[in-house]
């Protein structure tokens, strides 16, 4: 506003100047009809000029009428903060167990016969399970592998044993625990085996009522013949033993007799249980009436 106002002032000036200048060389002479004309239109224009300062001027004076903004002051709407139902996450896993105490690995140089792998302690998940020994070493060891936890665990009738390894895995007895059975003393003719548990970071050697290992022998000479027979049924394992009763004169078997005894596993001790109609009977022949073999079904 103000420097058009002002460029329309100089304008202003200089016709003014030059209406002058006009009117003096016009007073000085005879009246010339084009000048006169002249000097016309410049007036004319002067009060144009004029005209224009005016408008421009009362444009100038005429107060700015600042049209108040109304601020719509912001509706807030307030904001109904649904309170989070933090709904607690429906634990139905079993609590975490704790890890097992660290124990040393298994040495490099050891011996490691094949592993088996199974769900020893019946939580769902394979173990790996294996024997092992060092070279030149006196005892046979356990080793079982449960995700980051170890077991492990001395054969403690395993001195000087050539080849203790896994035999297989099976229930025994009516619970989710596996009964692991592994080679443990030697014999002259027999396999002899031990039964073992894995639960709670522990290999369990099972026992007799006495205390001592549970130990079963298999196998077969020529006079004597071991059976051991798991029962499909019952938590019982039982041992056949057929022994010549009678022989012809020049050596030949004539009569077998075979003996039969049965343990029952109740946790982790076996307890001699008979069998109301026996078990023992005698059977005719050169030839024993029973293999010297384990005979249990491991998958
Ligand atoms: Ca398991
Ligand atoms: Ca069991």
């Amino acid at each position: 506003m103000t420097s058009r106002f002002s460029n329309s002032f100089a304008r202003l000036i200089g016709v003014v100047l030059a209406f002058t200048l006009l009117s003096g060389a016009c007073s000085s002479s005879e009246p010339n009809p084009e000048l006169t004309a002249a000097l016309a239109a410049l007036k004319e224009a002067e009060k144009a000029l004029e005209a224009h300062e005016a408008a421009l001027e009362e444009l100038a004076a005429t107060p700015v009428t600042t049209t108040p903004v109304t601020t719509t002051p912001a509706t807030t709407t307030p904001v109904t903060t649904t309170p989070v139902t933090t709904t607690p996450a429906t634990t139905t896993e079993a609590p975490e167990e704790p890890p097992c105490p660290p124990i040393l690995p298994v040495p490099d140089e050891a011996i490691i016969n094949a592993s088996v792998f199974s769900d020893l302690d019946g939580d769902g998940i394979d173990e790996e399970v294996f024997t092992w020994i060092l070279p030149g070493g006196d005892h046979w060891h356990l080793r079982v592998i449960d995700g980051v936890d170890q077991a492990g665990h001395q054969i403690s009738d395993s001195h000087g044993v050539y080849l203790s390894e896994i035999l297989g895995v099976l229930y025994i007895d009516d619970d989710t625990i596996q009964e692991l059975f592994v080679t443990v003393t030697g014999g002259a003719y027999t396999t002899a085996f031990g039964v073992f548990q894995y639960h709670d970071c522990e290999i369990i050697r099972t026992t007799t009522v006495d205390g001592p290992p549970a130990v079963w022998h298999f196998g077969a000479s020529i006079s004597n013949v071991l059976q051991v027979v798991c029962d499909p049924e019952m938590p019982f394992i039982r041992t056949y033993t057929a022994t010549i009763s009678e022989s012809s004169d020049d050596g030949y078997p004539l009569i077998w007799s075979v003996h039969m005894t049965r343990e029952g596993l109740w946790e982790s001790q076996w307890e001699p249980v008979g069998m109301s109609a026996g078990g023992d009977y005698e059977a005719d022949g050169p030839e024993p009436p029973i293999s010297g073999d384990l005979d249990c079904g491991f998958e």
